[in-house]
């Protein structure tokens, strides 16, 4: 088989008969079935795959690819749930490793950006039994009155389903609640792998896929956008990571609400799944390509560069990914605790621009919400420097 054919001659020239049918279907812009995701995992090369998630990501975006300009804040590492695969929290008993940020510290790091041209502030961290639905609306409060225009992603499904639990609040009215109070939009992390036969074994005593699928709803109801993540390369076979985008799918029919997937590789250092070998970069690429194959009516994939490493990030730009996310220059940890080669990852916008170029894309700074900012195609590095 030739990946230089064009798609339409790759699938013809596909002597296996499943899989040519699939490759029709995707040229006709056809919706896979959840057959068809197993197949491709099980059946299709590196090159095929990426042909066609390629020309898909082409169908969708022309050359246009995305990253925005952010920065992390990580309220706690202190978490009370135990999941197998994190390296990241500590136990509420563990003080020594632990961390807790007051609001008062957290707007210090707010404030640090203050005249630097960041769109969005990303808030995620452990689920602390003391931080408190009135706690975060009142640090979502002081943001917006000290930077009203920056974008608050914040919170996953785990943290917002013990806030509005221990608040006594429905998901609805919890949602509202926090929306009002400056909550933008929710980042994607949580998700992990629905189906509960892996659930129960990495992340038993979180939020289960129907809590974490409620709450992205809830959201998408009062307008809010959201992303999607899934945790995959450990004990989970290619049933279930199809079976996770298939649930993500039909709640993308029915509200539109989300903008991004994002694939994340699970990374097996300190933490106790240290036994369950990482996935090859041959098996990153595959999943980011499936992804864009099946999840037709999500606009866009996304990698997340401190997770992949800057190089395999680059890489998936050829299969099928359309946004490498952010400039990252502070410290954020979950990442570099659970072995990612990204040890302190910062990068600047003229590093993202350069890898963007690299590959004969279109470096375009977006909004969290996808509207365009700036278009970085044609400004050299030092003019790049200045903006
Ligand atoms: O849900 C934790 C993952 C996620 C490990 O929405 C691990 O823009 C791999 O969701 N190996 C949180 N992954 C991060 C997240 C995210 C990141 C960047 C952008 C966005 C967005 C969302 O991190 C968790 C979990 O799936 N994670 N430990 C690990 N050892
Ligand atoms: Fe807590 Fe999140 Fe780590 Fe799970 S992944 S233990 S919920 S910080």
């Amino acid at each position: 088989m030739n990946a230089t054919l064009s798609p339409a001659a790759l699938v013809a020239a596909t002597s296996d008969e499943q899989l040519r049918s699939i490759g029709e279907k995707i040229l006709r812009k056809e919706r896979l079935s959840f057959d068809d995701g197993v197949a491709l995992f099980e059946k299709a090369s590196l090159a095929w795959l990426g042909a066609l998630a390629n020309w898909v990501r082409e169908e969708k975006h022309g050359d246009r690819t995305y990253f925005n300009r952010n920065f992390h804040i990580e309220p706690t590492n202190v978490c009370v749930f135990s999941c197998k695969f994190c390296s990241y929290s500590r136990l509420y008993a563990n003080r020594e490793e632990g961390w807790e940020l007051s609001i008062e510290q957290m707007m210090h790091i707010v404030k640090s950006y203050d005249g630097k041209p960041v769109t969005e502030v990303h808030i995620v961290g452990g689920v602390h039994p003391k931080m408190n639905m009135e706690f975060f609306l009142e640090l979502l409060r002081a943001i917006k009155a000290h930077r009203p225009e920056l974008h608050i992603k914040a919170f996953t499904p785990v943290e917002l389903d013990y806030m509005f639990r221990k608040a006594k609040l429905s998901v609805a009215e919890g949602m509202k609640q926090a929306h009002e109070a400056g909550l933008d939009s929710l980042p994607g992390g949580g998700a992990e792998i629905f189906h509960p036969d892996i659930r129960k074994q990495i992340c038993e005593d979180k939020v289960d896929a129907e809590g974490w699928l409620a709450i992205h709803r809830a959201a998408h109801r009062l307008g809010m956008h959201s992303n999607a993540t899934m945790l995959y390369g450990h004990i989970e076979s290619y049933s279930h990571r199809i079976d996770h985008m298939d649930r993500l799918r039909q709640l993308q029919d029915e509200t539109g609400g989300f903008n991004t997937f994002i694939p994340l590789k699970f990374r097996n250092k300190q933490n106790e799944m240290s036994d369950v070998p990482e996935s090859t970069v041959v098996e990153d690429m595959r999943m980011y390509a499936v992804a864009r194959l099946y999840l037709d009516n999500f606009p866009h994939i996304k990698a997340y560069w401190p997770m992949l490493g800057r190089k395999n990030a680059q890489l998936t730009l050829s299969f099928g990914v359309n946004d490498i996310d952010g400039t990252i220059d502070d410290s954020t940890k979950i990442y570099s605790m659970a072995g990612s080669e990204e040890q302190t990852p910062v990068m600047s916008t003229a590093q993202l621009v350069s890898l963007i170029r690299q590959v004969k894309r279109q470096p375009i700074e977006r909004g969290t919400l996808y509207n365009e900012i700036r278009d970085f195609s044609n400004l050299s590095i030092e003019e790049i420097e200045l903006n």
